[in-house]
């Protein structure tokens, strides 16, 4: 503590404060108190370049890429880390400020249903075709490598993209889907706009799945019926409850084909996926009508809004009856986008936070002289770094699959993996945003810092896209779907992993965990295998996360055991390893997942008395 004039600051305050009219206003003898607390002020926090702040990113680049690939990609990404500092960044808060605003009628009672964005938001959509950051998986022009590159970008771009991430994830998740048909004639423009990097050209596209009866339950929950027109397109009738990024040129959604007399099948069997403008060249509405946008937490820069669609003209775009199937390709892309997402979070959240232990001092000290402090920043960094490797591994292995060089187990490991990294890295973002923003004191809770909009944005990850138990569940339907050979994959591949570390001295404690956790989930499912059904769907969630923690720890183990590895990288392997990484397994010791368990759980709920 230093002291002048009796009035008590600390160091980084001192710091701030000029000297000069300090001497000033001495001589003239005026009173400092008011003046000083006027003139002292925390340094904000802030980062750089975020690609090249990010020591993880650049040496998993530099692990994996051919050096061609990563001579390009490193100049490239340079660039963009400059860019999205100076240019973009700016706007994501311009979004922020400018939330989307609904018009339905106009002066002279016209209905007109506008919504109008912000400039910022507009000039986002154009940065992104600028950038590539959806064509450049669709172009391939690093091959196998170019899933992975576009997902660099997206996660450089995602915490400074003010929520235009959203529709970039259904725009990627079109594309997949379009290209997974063959990209039919009638969908070629479609595909070319989409993948365009052309401003003028570029479109966005919607997924509309969530209707008022189910958002999870989409099978039971579609009401939207589609009737067929005379020159073979659709007319859809129905109501979608939750459309995100309605301000789309384009969308895909589900509906059920209604026969000559009006009826149509139920359930999943019943569900048809369909193509459809949401304008027409002037810019009216397909036959759409906007109820009205949603209020919600967070992602408040995007419009969300409740459609009405009366008759909007469509194209059937599966075969019948296997709309969830085909829209399929759409979720699994955009639950990558929400692992990008989640990471991108957690990351800018530890490098703000990291930034302010270096400015700002309490009692007596810079934050990052506390060990407490640090030691608590430490245990975010552990989980940032586990789901980021994690995300790597889903967009390595995607890439593989989109350009025919993965075997039919690295599919299979893809399939497994999409749902589990998306619930579980949806968890440890909303965890990690909470602490990093108890990490600023009282000034992470105050808006105008920017942190409670990164946390609210941060929250819809676990909820969107599928929430955990619904993804929890979707594993298990991998499984059953694979007739377990997800799991056999799954377990090959960590062992393998484990062996080409296993001569690394250092890490021997954590892979002696990752084995030991391994032996724990075999013996699990061994014992689940002769139980009933109800064991396996009470123990989704713990044995989801189960596998989260344990390809996690066998990701960080490998790339601490890299020649070139640093300290860190060890560190981040032991700690991760040292949590329990086989959950299911000691809840299964304390019979957590038997009927008897189903039943303590509903009386602790519901207090009924059924015991
Ligand atoms: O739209 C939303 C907001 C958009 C914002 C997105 C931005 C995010 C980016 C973030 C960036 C920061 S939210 C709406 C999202 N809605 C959902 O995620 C739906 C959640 N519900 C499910 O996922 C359910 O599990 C359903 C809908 C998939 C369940 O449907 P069914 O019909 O009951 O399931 P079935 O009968 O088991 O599966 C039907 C078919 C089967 O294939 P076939 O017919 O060949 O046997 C399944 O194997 O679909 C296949 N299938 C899959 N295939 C189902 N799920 C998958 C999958 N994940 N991968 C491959």
């Amino acid at each position: 503590m230093l002291s002048i004039k009796g009035i008590n600051t600390t160091v980084g305050q001192e710091q701030q404060a000029s000297m000069k009219e300090r001497e000033v206003l001495e001589d003239l003898g005026i009173h400092l108190a008011r003046r000083d607390t006027e003139a002292l002020f925390q340094e904000q926090p802030g980062t750089g370049n975020p690609y090249l702040e990010d020591t993880l990113l650049q040496s998993y680049l530099k692990t994996h890429l051919p050096p061609k690939v990563l001579e390009e990609v490193h100049q490239d990404l340079e660039r963009f880390g400059n860019r999205l500092l100076t240019k973009i960044q700016p706007l994501s808060w311009e979004c922020e400020l400018n939330p989307p605003v609904f018009r339905q009628y106009d002066a002279w009672g016209r209905r007109v249903d506008h919504i109008h964005t912000c400039s910022a938001w507009r000039r986002m959509k154009e940065i992104s075709a600028e950038e590539g950051l959806i064509a450049e998986a669709y172009e391939k022009r690093y091959s196998n490598w170019s899933r992975l590159y576009q997902a660099v970008k997206l996660y450089l771009f995602s915490s400074s993209s003010g929520g235009f991430s959203c529709p970039l994830a259904m725009t990627d998740g079109a594309a997949k889907v379009i290209e997974s048909l063959g990209i039919p004639g009638s969908l070629k423009n479609a595909f070319d706009r989409l993948t365009s990097r052309d401003p003028e050209k570029f479109w966005t596209s919607g997924q509309w799945m969530t209707e008022r009866r189910g958002g999870s339950d989409v099978a039971n929950g579609t009401e939207t019926v589609a009737r067929k027109q005379p020159d073979g397109t659709y007319r859809l009738y129905g109501f979608k409850w939750f459309t995100s990024a309605a301000d789309s040129d384009m969308a895909l959604t589900l509906a059920r084909i209604a026969d000559a007399e009006g009826q149509c099948v139920q359930g999943s069997r019943g569900l048809s996926l369909f193509f459809l403008r949401v304008r027409d060249e002037e810019g009216k509405l397909n036959s759409i009508q906007v109820q009205r946008l949603k209020d919600k937490l967070g992602t408040r820069q995007m419009a969300t809004a409740e459609l009405w669609l009366q008759g909007a003209r469509a194209e059937l775009i599966s075969a019948e009856g296997h709309g969830v199937a085909t829209i399929s390709n759409m979720l699994n892309i955009t639950r990558i986008h929400n692992v990008i997402g989640a990471v991108a979070s957690m990351r800018r959240m530890i490098s703000l936070s990291r930034d302010y232990a270096r400015k700002r001092v309490a009692f007596g000290k810079l934050l990052k002289d506390h060990p407490l402090h640090v030691q608590t920043i430490a245990r975010m960094e552990v989980q940032v770094r586990g789901a980021f490797l994690l995300l790597m591994e889903i967009v390595r292995l995607l890439g593989l699959a989109e350009t025919n060089l993965a075997s039919e187990q690295e599919q299979l490991l893809l399939r497994l993996l999409i749902p589990v990294a998306k619930l579980y890295t949806g968890k440890q973002a909303s965890a990690v945003a909470v602490e990093a923003m108890e990490s600023f004191g009282g000034q992470g809770y105050m808006e105008d810092t920017g942190l409670p909009v990164i946390l609210r944005d941060t929250l819809v990850l676990s909820i969107w896209e599928g929430t955990t138990n619904i993804l929890s569940l979707d594993v298990l339907r991998s499984l059953a779907k694979s007739q377990g050979q997800v799991m056999a994959v799954f377990l090959s591949t960590v062992q393998e992993k484990l062996e080409l570390v296993s001569s690394t001295k250092d890490l021997a404690p954590a892979v002696q965990r990752t084995r030991e956790a391994i032996g724990s989930l075999r013996q699990f499912m061994a014992a689940a295998g002769s139980e009933q059904t109800l064991t396996m769907e009470l123990a989704a969630r713990d044995f989801s996360y189960s596998l989260a923690r344990i390809y996690t720890g066998a990701l960080l183990l490998e790339h601490a055991a890299r020649a070139d590895a640093s300290s860190a990288d060890a560190c981040a392997a032991l700690r991760w390893c040292s949590q329990e990484l086989c959950p299911v397994a000691v809840e299964s010791g304390r019979g957590s997942y038997g009927g008897g368990a189903a039943l303590q759980d509903s009386a602790l709920v519901f207090g009924n008395s059924r015991l």
